[in-house]
């Protein structure tokens, strides 16, 4: 090899920087994960609000029966979606698009889910409905709600 050192080590340099801007551009950090807890009758996220961009939800089931998790676009509050008559969220009701959703986790397990999700306000639910003879208990209306946020 007939390379300057001088030049080798401009070129190497090059190099790096050109590493690092490409990583800078790429910004693998903005996948944010979320830790959501359902149970019997809330849900619970270990943070509120995340940067734009990827987002996984890691929902665990702590409760006794099984829940589903909804994602919900929407600026409406976290208790003022609108809802069918036996009072489950009206998927796609008036100011608010489903995004995504993770149907019957059974209790004591986890599942994932990641959505590219905008800036935006979002609601979180379950949507699970029960029907006992004529009791009917929606867990949305029973309190497995919660608002979040991409900033
Ligand atoms: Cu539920």
């Amino acid at each position: 090899m007939n390379v300057r050192p001088r030049t080798l080590a401009l070129a190497v340099a090059l190099c790096s920087c050109a590493l690092v801007a490409f990583l800078a551009c790429s910004d693998p950090s903005s996948i944010s994960t979320v830790n959501v807890t359902l149970r019997e009758f809330s849900v619970r996220v270990d943070q509120a609000t995340v940067p734009d961009g990827k987002v996984t939800f890691h929902v665990s089931n702590a409760g006794t029966v099984n829940h589903e998790f909804l994602v919900i676009r929407t600026d409406l509050a976290a208790d003022a979606l609108p809802t069918d008559t036996d009072g489950a969220y009206a998927e796609n009701g008036a100011r608010t698009t489903l995004i995504d959703e993770i149907e019957d986790i059974a209790p004591g397990q986890s599942k994932d889910v990641t959505i590219d999700l905008d800036k935006a306000k979002y609601v979180l639910i379950c949507n699970m409905v029960h029907r006992d003879g004529a009791t009917v208990s929606a867990h949305y209306a029973l309190g497995m709600r919660t608002s979040f946020e991409v900033d």
